[in-house]
Parts: structure tokens; sequence; C-alpha cells
């Protein structure tokens, strides 16, 4: 494995400056843990914009991301030290850069598995329901405490665990400070999967290496059609799934997928 900090090329000179991330490559698949654990990956400012300039940024051989954290916790939202002094033009602002990274992240060129473990509150969340896939270790539990600090979601929540959990479920916890455990967030609908502790990392990187594996048209129709597919009436959503449909069956590495089938060269698709 190559980590950040190993000089080289223009993407290790570019990673190295990402101190709160430390990023490892292996082969098609990079792992990006945020490296904060004293403060229990608490997004401060400078965090927001690494993880946007990673995501933004990632180097043409990565075929998927996994994405932890250090320590004991996932993340524990919002760094709490910044916001006191904030005013309402720079709150926007603020809101509006995690935004941007979120979407980096969401809508970048190649799916993210999360691996969640511990704490996975308010901005922790945020980040968790950005990526595609999401595994849970026993220990996680996720919360919005928002509502208990006296502000909203800024980091794309509202917009995104409502579409995870519904709207109903994300106002249970930011009325009440509900916790959900792992098992609850399962049911709910926030983790696809749920595995012992510490087996979370190799489960997330057993499934991001076979997502690197497929065509990368494939996987951008996943990432960039689905949810937006989703967004729309169903004839509009239709018109679009057929677009995307003729452009990714269009190109070689779906034909060569398809031939491979035919041809006893691929998997069939086996009970598990
Ligand atoms: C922090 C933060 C933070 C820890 N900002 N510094 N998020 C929250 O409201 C969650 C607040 N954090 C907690 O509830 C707990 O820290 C945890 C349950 C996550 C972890 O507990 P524990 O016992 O392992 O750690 P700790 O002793 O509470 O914290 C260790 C250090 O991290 C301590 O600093 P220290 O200098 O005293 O060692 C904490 O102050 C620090 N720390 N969490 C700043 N969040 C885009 S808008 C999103 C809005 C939100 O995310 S709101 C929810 C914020």
């Amino acid at each position: 494995m190559k980590t950040n900090h190993a000089p080289g090329s223009n993407d290790a000179r570019l990673f190295a400056g990402l101190d709160l991330l430390r990023i490892q490559f292996d082969s098609a698949v990079a792992h990006v843990r945020l490296d904060r654990p004293a403060k229990r990956n608490a997004i401060n400012d400078a965090l927001v914009a690494q993880i946007a300039t990673f995501f933004a940024n990632v180097p043409a051989h990565v075929g998927a991301v996994v994405l932890t954290g250090a320590g004991d916790h996932f993340c524990a939202g919002l760094d709490l030290s910044e916001l006191a002094e904030r005013s309402v033009a720079e709150g926007m602002m603020h809101s509006r850069a995690w935004h941007a990274a979120m979407d980096q992240l969401q809508f970048g060129r190649v799916p993210v598995v999360a691996v969640l473990h511990g704490a996975v509150v308010g901005g922790g969340l945020e980040i968790a329901s950005a990526a595609h896939i999401r595994i849970a270790e026993a220990s996680a539990y996720y919360g919005l405490p928002e509502g208990q600090r006296g502000i909203f979601v800024g980091g794309g929540g509202s917009a995104r665990v409502p579409r995870l959990a519904g709207v109903a479920c994300m106002t249970d916890m930011m009325l009440t400070g509900r916790v959900l455990d792992a098992q609850e967030g399962q049911q709910r609908g926030i983790s696809h999967y749920v595995v012992p502790n510490g087996e979370g990392l190799a489960k997330g990187l057993e499934l991001a290496r076979k997502i690197a594996t497929n065509a990368p048209l494939s996987n951008f129709a996943v990432m960039q059609a689905l949810p937006r597919i989703a967004d729309l009436s169903q004839p509009d959503g239709l018109f679009v799934e057929s677009l995307m449909a003729a452009i990714a069956q269009g190109d070689a590495a779906a034909k060569q997928c398809v031939h491979a089938f035919l041809e006893k060269r691929a998997g069939k698709v086996e009970k598990k």
C-alpha cells in the first residue's frame, strides 16, 4: 500500500497536503480515513476542504473508495469549536462549502463505500449518507444532535437522510435526540450491511474491489442517473433511463462484459 505521505507522483504531492486525511492505495481501491481521532474526527473547515479536494482529484487508476474514521468513532460531526463566532452570512457560506464537498463525494467519479463504527452523528451522518454503500460495524450508532445544540443540519442531511430513513425518522432524531443503534439503522435503511466489530474495513475493501471491476460507465450511471431518476416523475425518469441505458450499452466495456458471459468466461449469478 502507498500512502499520501509517499513522495513521487503529482497525486502524492497533492495528497501530502491533506494532513487530516490518511490516504492509501491498494491497486484500484483508495482507502481514505478521516484522521482527527483526538477530536473524534470532528469536521472543521480544513477537513471539509480536504474532503472536497480528495474527491475532486481521485486518481485515474482508482475505481472505488473506502471511507473510514480513525480511532473509536467514525465522526462526531461538525467541529463545534468553530461554530460559536460565525455570523449569519458566514454560516450560509459554511453550509454551502459542506454541500460542495458532499456533492463532490456523491457525484464524483467513483463509488464510495463508507465503513461506520462508533459515533456517526450530526455531520458524520451527513457524510455517511453521501456515500453510495454503507457498512456498519456493530458498535455504530446514529444521532442528529443538532436539535440539542440549537442548530439545524447544514451539510446536506435534510436532503440525504430522509431519502434513506424517511422524514419521520429524521424528525424524531432531531426533535427528541433519539439515537439509533447499528441494528435499528439497518432496519431504517441507513446501512446496507451490519458486520461484527473490527470487520468493517475488510468488508469495505472486498466490496470496493468488486465495484472497481464494473464497467466505469455502468458505475457512473448508478451514481449519477439513479438518484436523479428517483427525483423525477415516472415518465421523465423512464425517458432518462432509456438514454442512460443506450449510452451504457454502447460503450466498449459493456460489449466486452456481455461477450465474456456469452463465451462462458464470466461468472454466473450465484445464490449465497
Ligand atoms: C469535539 C466534537 C465536536 C468531540 N466538535 N470537538 N456533534 C455533536 O454534537 C457530537 C459531540 N461529541 C460527542 O457527543 C462525543 O464527543 C462523542 C460521543 C462523539 C465521543 O465521545 P468520547 O467520550 O469518545 O469523546 P469526548 O471526550 O467527548 O471528546 C474528545 C475530544 O473531542 C474533546 O476535546 P478535548 O480537547 O477535551 O480532548 C471533545 O471536545 C472533542 N470533540 N466531538 C468539537 N463535534 C454541517 S452542519 C453539521 C452539524 C453537526 O454536526 S451538529 C453535531 C455536532
